[in-house]
């Protein structure tokens, strides 16, 4: 089954003003496409192309196949970062059995927001930062690159991309406003609740 880029689930203008068209558009139509490409030139060969994408992001980081960890990690976690923002989405109008997760597992919102984006922050590099469910409790993580938490055992319900490509144009080299923006006027807490409620 070959990998196939999603269209986003919003005009590329409707995340402004924190996050431009431009943005989403060299984002989306040139930098996920390219995984895609990528991701479906390295399957061809491989007995792994026949398994759930989510399989093939844990068989191949336990594999060390640098390359598939990559692509069809990025893959992944990008079809997921577009549904898990919204217009007007973000800031403390959370689903009540998320809001209760978080209390009871990350010290409240100020403190979930806080540690989100001080874990992107000093994701050296190119990289994620997560709210993930591990051994049946929220974490926060970060992981570099294309990973994802599916490959340190975990089961991702919020990622923030820290590529510079994610937010270079809008923010240029403030990462913080960008994951502060991210947190308080984007996520579609909806969409990690319904994550959350599957993990
Ligand atoms: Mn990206």
């Amino acid at each position: 089954m070959a990998l196939e880029l999603p269209a986003l689930p919003y005009a590329y203008d409707a995340l402004g003003p924190y996050m431009s068209k431009e943005t989403l558009e060299f984002h989306h139509d040139k930098h996920h496409m390219a995984y895609v490409t990528n991701g479906n030139n390295l399957l061809k060969d491989s007995p792994l192309a026949s398994l759930s994408i989510e399989e093939i992001c844990k068989k191949a980081f336990a594999e060390k196949n640098a390359g598939l960890v990559n692509n069809v990690g990025q893959h992944y976690n990008h079809i997921h970062f577009w549904s898990w923002m919204k217009p007007n989405g973000g800031g403390k109008k959370l689903p009540g059995k998320l809001a209760a997760a978080i209390d009871q597992d990350l010290g409240g919102y100020d403190k979930m927001r806080a540690d989100f984006v001080q874990a992107g922050l000093t994701q050296f590099g190119s990289g994620w930062c997560w709210i993930a469910v591990k051994d049946g409790k929220l974490a926060i993580m970060k992981t570099p690159n294309g990973e994802n938490p599916l490959m340190h055992g975990a089961s991702p319900i919020l990622g923030c991309d820290v590529w510079e490509h994610s937010y270079y144009i809008d923010y240029r080299n403030l990462r913080q406003k960008y994951l502060e923006a991210f947190v308080d006027n984007l996520v579609n807490w909806e969409h990690v609740e319904d994550m959350r409620s599957k993990a």
